[in-house]
């Protein structure tokens, strides 16, 4: 039994499990949503580093941080604050939200407020 117990544990360090992430660490990244915009509209993330993303809603009508591929890449330290089947944050008219995780992926991944797209409330994000 102790055996099997070694044996995961191996397994573990050998599959690369990550260390928690230091989120006292994190770099804060500012996003305003508002009508119908995201400022910035990209934002360049590196690989593995720990960010708190603040999320400001100034607007008038509630506001949605949409990316489903990204978040499906990245680690949140609390992953119930994505909603709609773990897709985006929604942030009401007024409001504010801190989003920390770290991204666990290179690449090109896109960004849109779901109520907004039509009006042109789209980004991206990328991943280095
Ligand atoms: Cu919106």
């Amino acid at each position: 039994m102790a055996g099997l117990v070694r044996l995961g544990l191996a397994v573990l360090v050998l599959c690369g499990a990550a260390p928690a992430p230091d989120w006292a660490a994190a770099k804060q990244v500012d996003v305003t949503m508002t009508e119908y915009r995201f400022v910035p509209d990209h934002l360049t993330l590196q690989r593995g580093t720990v960010y708190r993303l603040h999320l400001i809603n100034p607007g008038k009508e509630l506001h949605e941080f949409t990316a489903a591929a990204f978040f499906a890449t990245a680690t949140l330290r609390e992953p119930r604050m994505l909603v709609n089947g773990g897709q985006e944050i929604s942030v009401p008219a007024g409001g504010s939200a801190d989003v920390d995780f770290v991204a666990n992926r290179a690449g090109v991944f896109g960004l849109t407020c779901a109520d907004h797209d039509w009006a042109g409330m789209v980004g991206e994000i990328v991943v280095k």
